[in-house]
């Protein structure tokens, strides 16, 4: 499937993927038109022969051009997709925008690292808590607690506007309850979701009120 002929931005991702919805929202909200070749990440599709040769690194998402140009790392897609675009995504102001990277980096090391990986181990490998290791709760909460000191300042992560910090750190913040993490102790969180949801058109992904998380 993956070395098939393309002729317009081919973007490859498994659906239920944060890291893979950034750089398709991304596109969406720049109006890019693209094709989207699903990958089974479950069913070892990122490990097939015919994935591995376009990514070695055997991940999605991964973005491919007709020219032959592939890249891999929502950030790096994402990036390149606003840049592209001279896009208000990213922010004019030089420091601004060193913020966003800023926020962009953290979002891969401290972020992602603990929430997109417990909700994986919990939702999606049904392993119980007592098999999960207890540092990634507490390091997604601590994650979850810098992002409230910032919104409880401002509406988006950097600025006045949404940024790629918002869309990237939308992406598992909002099915942050699939991983076990109670977002109602963030409220500041809890409502910054909700407005980037709105702004990209994209559903609501909350527990319902009560749901057992
Ligand atoms: N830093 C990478 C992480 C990509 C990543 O972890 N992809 C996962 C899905 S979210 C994957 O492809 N896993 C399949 C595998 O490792 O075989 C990015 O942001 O794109």
């Amino acid at each position: 499937m993956p070395n098939r002929e393309i002729t317009r931005l081919t973007l490859y991702g498994d659906s239920i993927s944060g890291n893979c919805m950034k750089p398709k929202w991304t596109a969406d909200r720049l109006g890019i038109a693209y094709d989207w070749v699903e990958v089974d990440i479950l069913a070892g599709g990122t490990q097939s022969g015919e994935f591995l040769s376009l990514n070695p690194v055997g991940q999605v998402p991964l973005a491919r051009w007709p020219d032959g140009r592939v890249l891999p790392q929502s950030n790096a897609i994402m990036l390149y997709l606003a840049e592209s675009e001279n896009s208000d995504l990213i922010p004019g102001d030089a420091f601004q925008k060193a913020q966003m990277m800023s926020w962009l980096f953290w979002e891969q090391y401290s972020h992602e690292t603990a929430i997109a990986v417990r909700r994986f181990q919990k939702h999606y490998l049904k392993k119980s808590d007592d098999e999960i290791d207890p540092a990634l709760m507490a390091k997604g909460r601590r994650a979850l607690g810098v992002m409230e000191l910032q919104l409880t300042y401002t509406d988006w992560m950097v600025g006045n506007d949404m940024t790629l910090a918002d869309i990237a750190l939308l992406a598992y913040t909002r099915l942050a309850h699939e991983g076990g993490f109670d977002l109602s102790e963030f409220p500041a969180v809890e409502r910054w979701v909700s407005r980037a949801e709105a702004e990209l058109g994209i559903p609501h992904a909350m527990p319902k009120e009560g749901a057992a998380l």
